[in-house]
């Protein structure tokens, strides 16, 4: 992502631009909007393009694709909706993978409720996929909307995905429908983080979330942290849980805390719970190797850890992931590099990663650049000595330290939510 100056927002994000006239965007939060957004994105249409029904109508396409929250990934999160002459015919969103696009619900809605589509406007909050193939589930809907009759469709974002990417629209337009895109692009980015990661990085979009003291502190030297923060921040953490396809925590944490990181104190399903324990040392009575839903543990372990140990997990009925690992890996959190973990959690499927700790685990991934986004409830409290919550490496100055983009703070109860966005530099 660019950093740019505010200045050249203006033209770039005219809907954006209009939030913050209203006072409904601080001018902290234009900037990081900027920040966060990738440059295949921006290009939308002009300020007046889109009307107050436009919004409206997008804004309803957003809150039905949150819905698939938790259900679609690897896919990403859509929602549609189909209008005419001001009135909503259809609604539609990405319920689960593999199931139907959210073009196809909205359009068979619109159907079902006796109406036609034709000369409508479909709203969608991605562009509309528009190829087929190994591996693909459901048809184009680029085909489906250009027999439909629809008139014009705006879009939100455009789909990274390599088979589409601008060719989706193409193909709309190639079929006299009119297209506009760019609208609330911003909230579509935050809404797909995590496909967006995987169709640009190559890898899960990794958030690591930090409980914290205010003097930087996660644990006391004891190892002690329960805890930190109060109630209403874990269940923060609970709903980041549910939102994310794993969570990942080192070796230390476990033999530290012996969590759970399961979702109880907020809705949701489980994440997968991915452990770094290369030599597989984790004591049989941890709670993780005895959840009801124990398969959903993955050990994640060296290639050449002991095979019997392998098995016996295996027989208990957890997943146990080897990771060939470089002779050199040993100064990596619990013995294990993280890029090929996160391979080899793409490869499973998982897009987003919740890192929860603990200091190894955390500094590791931010020295190797290894994420996306830091989430860091602070505490009222202050530890003195204790154990850090990064560690192992220095910045030479203040100038070369580790600097977040796009930043936003939340109170929850007693805590402050701090939360940051890794600054690319590379596009
Ligand atoms: C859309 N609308 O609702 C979604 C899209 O295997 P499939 O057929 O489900 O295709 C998955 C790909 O389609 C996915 O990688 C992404 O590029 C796009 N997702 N596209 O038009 C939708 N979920
Ligand atoms: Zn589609």
């Amino acid at each position: 992502m660019k950093q740019s100056s505010a200045a050249a927002a203006e033209s770039a994000f005219p809907a954006f631009d209009r939030e913050r006239q209203n006072g409904m965007l601080t001018a902290a939060s234009a900037e990081s909007a900027v920040l966060r957004h990738d440059s295949d994105n921006s290009g939308g249409a002009a300020e007046g393009a889109f009307s107050a029904f436009d919004r409206q109508c997008m804004k309803r396409a957003f809150s039905l694709a949150r819905r698939g929250e938790g259900r679609t990934s690897p896919n990403p999160l859509v929602g549609a909706v189909v209008a005419r002459d001001g009135r909503i015919l259809g609604e539609g969103w990405h319920r689960s993978y593999g199931g139907k696009h959210a073009e196809r619900e909205a359009l068979d809605a619109v159907l079902a409720a006796g109406l036609s589509p034709a000369g409508s406007d479909l709203y969608c909050t991605l562009e509309p996929c528009c190829f087929t193939g190994h591996g693909k589930h459901q048809p184009p809907c680029t085909e489906l909307i250009v027999g439909s009759g629809v008139r014009r469709v705006l879009i939100a974002n455009r789909d990274p995905h390599p088979a589409v990417n601008g060719e989706g629209v193409r193909a709309l337009q190639a079929a006299g429908i009119a297209v506009q895109s760019g609208l609330f692009a911003e909230k579509g980015e935050e809404l797909n983080e995590a496909f967006f990661a995987f169709q640009r990085r190559g890898r899960p979009f990794v958030q690591l979330k930090i409980a914290q003291t205010l003097d930087g502190k996660i644990a006391a030297l004891n190892g002690n942290a329960r805890w930190i923060t109060d109630e209403s921040a874990r269940e923060e953490v609970h709903r980041l849980r549910g939102r994310s396809d794993a969570v990942l925590v080192g070796r230390g944490t476990v033999l530290a805390d012996d969590p759970e990181l399961t979702v109880r104190l907020a809705k949701g399903r489980n994440p997968v719970r991915a452990v770094l324990d290369s030599r597989l040392s984790l004591p049989d009575s941890a709670k993780l190797l005895s959840l009801p839903d124990k398969e959903k543990t993955l050990i994640v372990c060296a290639a050449d850890a002991d095979a019997e140990r392998m098995q016996r997990l295996r027989d208990r009925g957890v997943t146990v992931l080897p990771v060939a690992a470089p002779p050199d890996s040993s100064g990596s959190p619990a013995g294990l590099p993280l890029a090929p973990v996160l391979a080899a959690l793409s490869e499973r499927g998982i897009r987003s990663v919740l890192v929860e700790g603990g200091r190894g685990i955390f500094s590791s991934f931010l020295k190797e650049g290894l994420w996306d986004k830091l989430s860091v409830f602070i505490a009222p409290r202050i530890m003195g000595d204790g154990i850090p919550a990064v560690s192992g490496f220095a910045a030479e100055t203040v100038q070369k330290a580790i600097r977040l983009g796009a930043v936003s703070t939340r109170r929850i109860g007693d805590q402050l939510l701090f939360e940051g966005f890794h600054v690319y530099r590379d596009h």
